[in-house]
């Protein structure tokens, strides 16, 4: 009988070695970011929201004394509105900068409701 002798090449272990990619310190691009903002005596609060690119920003917008909205031009196209003591939640995708607003008419200092998205 011949023996068969069967040269067994290692087979490497193929292990998928922990990131060596360093420390994670920067967000995963996409990440989800939360925010409350109010709307309340003709002022958004926060009036800044800051994010990082292609970040999903959801955000539930409250109109505390009175209806208010959340707008956004340009690539946002957003209209978002909330009866007195209401609160809408919607999100986008951070693409750029914008300013955020409301467009009721129903008092005229709705019109100094101004607040600014900032995407680094
Ligand atoms: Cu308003």
């Amino acid at each position: 009988m011949t023996k068969t002798f069967l040269g067994i090449a290692s087979v490497a272990c193929v292990a998928v070695a922990a990131a060596v990619l360093g420390t994670p310190s920067e967000a995963a691009q996409g990440a989800v970011r939360e925010f409350t903002v109010s709307g309340d005596q003709f002022a958004f609060s926060p009036a800044r929201i800051e994010v990082q690119k292609d970040d999903i920003v959801k955000v539930t917008f409250t109109a505390v004394d009175m209806p208010h909205s959340f707008n956004m031009d340009g690539p946002y196209r957003l209209a978002k509105r909330a009866g007195t003591g209401q609160s809408v939640t919607f999100e986008f995708r951070a693409t750029g900068n914008a300013t955020f607003y409301c467009s009721l008419t129903q008092d005229e200092r709705c019109k100094n409701m101004r607040g600014e998205l900032v995407v680094k």
